[in-house]
């Protein structure tokens, strides 16, 4: 084993068209990941040799005194929350208009003021999974077609961001997710756009991807394959084999 093992959270992906069962499914693994670490978890507070009513003495931090950090958290992109990401909001629900690169470079902006948390997160050993992330940020903006915005342009300001350790696409025909129930009320959420988003995606694969068939059976039997694939990504992160995180597109 390299000394310099690093033992951290893993950086957990998922994306895909509207309506692929993107957010559903990014619910199920945080609950997943959370009840497998919660059943190991009281499988050691059994063991009379962990337990936490051990003593403190004085007032220097401890390890047993501090809460222990969450196993796995749920983001998602854009994280509406932030002063970026409320204008993100009224772009989206086209309560304000903005310019096509300033916007794209506005979603990009979000993420990098995530990063510095991102990479705390998975420092301290929580697993970060994110709901759509820079790949989604390209895919829709090149599919807006206006020129100059291509796909190389798109890519330029996500670069060096932490890369994921796995990206699940969930892959679905824009014509079968375009059934599943229409689409809403905000921008892009439309069969046009939605297709050459897909187009877009299937450029953008890389050696972070695992595609999934979002129509592979109902929602269990696609969250019991999510969950198989990102398990090894997770215990290889946890167990320092995956290496650091990498920067993205670099
Ligand atoms: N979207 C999302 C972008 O256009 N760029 C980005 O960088 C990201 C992360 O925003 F239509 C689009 C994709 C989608 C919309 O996403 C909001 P949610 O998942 O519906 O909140
Ligand atoms: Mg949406």
């Amino acid at each position: 084993t390299p000394s310099s093992t690093i033992r951290r959270g893993a950086f957990i992906v998922l994306e895909g068209v509207d309506r692929s069962g993107k957010s559903t499914q990014c619910t199920r693994l945080l609950a997943k990941l959370l009840s497998s670490a919660s059943a190991s978890a009281s499988a050691s507070r059994s063991d009379p040799s962990s337990s936490s009513s051990a003593i403190n003495v004085g007032s220097s931090p401890s390890p047993s005194s501090a809460p222990a950090p969450p196993l796995a958290v749920l983001w998602r992109f854009p994280d509406r929350t932030t002063t970026i990401g409320r204008l993100i909001d009224s772009y989206l629900k086209s309560s304000v208009e903005c310019d096509d690169a300033a916007i794209h470079l506005l979603f990009s902006a979000n993420r990098h003021e995530k990063s510095r948390e991102l990479l705390a997160l998975l420092e301290q050993g929580t697993t970060v999974i994110a709901d759509r992330y820079a790949y989604s940020g390209v895919a829709f903006t090149a599919a807006k077609q206006v020129p100059g915005l291509d796909l190389a342009w798109c890519k330029q300001p996500d670069v060096g961001l932490p890369e994921p350790d796995l990206t699940v696409f969930l892959n679905l025909d824009p014509q079968e997710a375009a059934k599943r129930g229409g689409y809403g009320e905000e921008r892009y959420e439309n069969l046009e756009m939605q297709a050459r988003v897909a187009a877009n995606f299937m450029k953008l694969q890389d050696n972070t991807w695992t595609v999934l068939d979002a129509a592979m059976g109902d929602v269990d039997a696609v969250s019991d394959a999510i969950y198989a694939t990102v398990t090894p990504v997770v215990e290889a992160c946890a167990a320092g084999t995956a290496g650091p995180i990498k920067q993205l597109w670099l």
